[in-house]
């Protein structure tokens, strides 16, 4: 075997006749500038190499192509670019081979595509994943997967961006064969063989039904909701079987350049790399010494039940204890009620003594401080030494948990949200005295289970919640200022929020607030501004969906409607207090609700409790419901003008009075003309 060009990204080898590429651009391959020159380079070469019978194409490092280099996308394209390097891989005379392991992803599969066989490992993934990035296929993929998918299925794996593995795109017509043993041999044998070119844009697309393409478009457009990429895509799919090839190669291009730049575009950009981010702590690198494999759960309600199915979904061993016999049986039905065919079945049991030998306690009792600190120290006297022991509280005082036993430093939050097991976010909740070593457990145990970790410091409500308060609050003030409830929602899902404050009161239920209003009731500013409509509601009965009325009236679930009570109870209170009337259009109260959102997380992160802005993103579109095509409210801010909001933040703190601030590092941030969702990027 002989091979050259060792600087490369893209190296030349031979194994007699047949010419090996290898594309090496650590850690994922990704399709920057040098590796398009590089590989354009080396497969010029193969073409200039009299005697070649073929080329195998294959990736170091144990993966392909992750696809193009998403952070060369905010410069200028340079040539040469991929679409022409596939049309020289389409003139040749001989094949291309595709040896695939690991990721074969966006640009990288259309690399795939242009060549023509495709052979990957069993753990592999091809797909292509760019409308979940706001732009579509730039190299060829709408148009050469339907010709080997058919249309129905194409549209359904580019709208809904799904990573297929091996077996699955086997199925489908994706890949040509699964290799069991060495890729790279596998791959030289087949090359061996000297197969037939097949080049797929010579290929016609299967035929399908009218009907058939119909339905796929709308179940993946439906879920696809607020990304013009979605419907550009399945257009674009459409193209393939109207007309030539050329033409709509050329349209894909132009979409996907028209879209590389959108604000979309760059929100999801963004929160891609926020999210490969958000679990890292500065100072804390590595994986923990511990080995994680039996996890116990206290407490069998909503929240435990998620969590149990989700470690046992991970391939935990999961024990589950209740306090008695009686709510043990109620959390197991509820376990097999939620987890449903799929499974798995746990059976929840009421012997505390069962979590001895567990390697992480993750306790899901009643959020009551009393109750945790007396099962803080009954677990220190039955867990493991080196067990970890976490809390899954919203908002007590994780240190004060910890300093209940005898080991604070194996002592951590893990804050899932509702339902834990579907819902990605998981706030790992760093308490005083936790060491670098459970952290990593921590983080390791929320990687394993599929989550999006985000690390939060100890206060009241931590980093999400914290500021959600914050955020409610401030809706409550529109409200109070003369703008009534379900105009507030509609401003708010008009800018893309899932649901607007209100109507998401009405799900957790009204009961759970007035709780935590009443619990922080005395040490309450006397003077600070204060609703009481949603107390009135309360003290009626109304606590929203499950009682059938609460700022909306609901019949068999459904809202019919703002509850009428609302409007008088309002009025009441406007007139009692003697309040101005503040009109508000749907913009002022989508920039007043993010405003609140923004200087809260500033100060948040002043106060050392949330890590960096972009964590703050992750948190709100993974557990709030904030519309990721704005990338999160820091970044959502600085597309709208960091001064513009700032200003409504000035506006904010003078309307609403004692108990609130101006963030001083949001200041001095819009000063500095820096990106608010840079703050704290390291
Ligand atoms: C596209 O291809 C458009 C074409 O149609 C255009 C043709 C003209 N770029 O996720 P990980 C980094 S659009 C730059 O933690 P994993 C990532 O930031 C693209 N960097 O690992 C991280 O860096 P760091 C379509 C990238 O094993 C490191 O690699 N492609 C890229 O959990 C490891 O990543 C996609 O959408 C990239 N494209 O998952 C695929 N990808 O360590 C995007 C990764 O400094 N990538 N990095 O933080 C993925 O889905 C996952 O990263 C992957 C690995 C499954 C590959």
């Amino acid at each position: 075997m002989d091979s050259a060009g060792t600087d490369k990204t893209v190296k030349f080898a031979r194994d007699g006749n047949i010419a090996i590429l290898t594309v090496d651009n650590p850690p994922v391959n990704a399709g920057s500038p040098q590796v398009k020159a590089d590989l354009t380079e080396a497969v010029a070469r193969c073409l200039d190499t009299a005697g070649l019978t073929a080329v195998v194409l294959v990736g170091a490092g144990g993966t392909f192509i992750a696809g193009a280099d998403l952070k060369e996308f905010e410069n200028r394209t340079v040539p040469p670019v991929l679409p022409d390097l596939l049309k020289r891989m389409d003139a040749a005379a001989i094949p291309f081979i595709c040896a695939i392991d690991g990721s074969a992803l966006g640009g990288g599969f259309e690399v795939a595509l242009g060549c023509d066989y495709r052979l990957a490992t069993a753990t592999a993934t091809v797909g292509l994943p760019e409308v979940t990035l706001g732009i579509v296929p730039g190299a060829g993929g709408t148009q050469r997967l339907p010709r080997l998918t058919g249309m129905p299925t194409a549209i359904e794996l580019i709208v809904s961006g799904h990573h297929v593995p091996a077996p699955e795109a086997l199925r489908l017509g994706m890949i040509d064969r699964v290799v069991e043993g060495d890729l790279l041999q596998a791959a030289l044998a087949f090359a061996r063989e000297l197969p037939p070119r097949r080049r797929l844009l010579q290929e016609t697309v299967p035929p399908a039904a009218e009907a058939e393409i119909a339905a796929a478009e709308q179940a993946v457009l439906r879920k696809a909701k607020r990304n013009p990429a979605a419907t550009e895509a399945a257009r674009l799919v459409r193209l393939s079987a109207q007309t030539s090839a050329e033409e709509a190669l050329a349209e894909e291009r132009a979409v996907f350049t028209r879209l590389r730049l959108s604000n979309e575009a760059r929100a999801l950009r963004h929160l891609f790399f926020a999210e490969r981010k958000s679990g890292r702590i500065s100072g804390v690198s590595g994986r923990s010494e511990r080995q994680i494999r039996k996890v116990g759960i206290i407490g069998s309600g909503t929240m435990g039940a998620g969590i149990a199915i989700a470690a046992a979904r991970a391939g935990y061993d999961v024990t589950v204890v209740e306090r008695d016999a009686d709510s043990a049986r109620q959390g197991t039905q509820r376990i097999a009620q939620i987890a449903g065919e799929q499974g798995p079945a746990l059976e929840v049991r009421s012997d505390m003594a069962l979590l001895a030998d567990v390697d992480l306690i993750v306790e899901a009792a009643f959020e009551d401080m009393g109750v945790k600190k007396e099962l803080f120290a009954r677990l220190d006297a039955i867990a493991r030494p080196g067990a970890i022991i976490a809390s899954n509280t919203s908002y007590l005082d994780v240190n004060v948990l910890a300093r209940c036993t005898s080991r604070p430093g194996d002592v951590l939050g893990l804050h899932f949200f509702s339902p834990a097991h579907i819902m990605k976010l998981i706030e790992i909740v760093r308490t005083d005295l936790v060491t670098p070593d459970t952290l990593k457990a921590g983080l390791g145990f929320a990687k394993t289970l599929g989550k999006i970790p985000i690390i939060a410091g100890v206060c009241d409500g931590f980093v999400g919640n914290r500021i959600f308060a914050v955020y409610r609050n401030q809706c409550s003030f529109m409200m109070e200022d003369g703008t009534l409830p379900d105009r507030i929602d509609q401003a708010l899902q008009k800018f893309g929020w899932a649901m607007g404050p209100f109507a998401v009161s009405d799900l957790v239920g009204l009961d759970i607030d007035w709780a935590g209003r009443k619990r922080r009731a005395p040490t309450r500013h006397p003077q600070a501004r204060y609703v009481a409509v949603a107390d009135r509601l309360c003290e009626e009965g109304n606590f929203g969906r499950k009682t059938g009325k609460g700022w909306y009236v609901y019949d068999n679930g459904k809202s019919t409607g703002l509850n009428p009570d609302v409007p008088g109870y309002l009025e009441a209170e406007r007139k009692a207090k003697d309040l101005p009337r503040i009109d508000r259009d749907d913009d002022a109260i989508a920039l007043r609700a993010l405003a609140s959102l923004v200087n809260e997380a500033c100060l948040t992160i002043e106060d050392g409790i949330a890590q960096r802005a972009s964590d703050i993103d992750v948190a709100f579109t993974r557990g709030y419901g904030f519309p990721r095509d704005r990338g999160g409210p820091m970044f959502a801010a600085d597309l709208i003008g960091a001064d513009k909001v700032l200003a409504d933040v000035e506006q904010l703190v003078a309307e609403n009075g004692v108990g609130w601030r101006v963030s001083n590092l949001l200041r001095e941030t819009v000063a500095a003309g820096k990106r608010l969702a840079d703050i704290g990027a390291a």
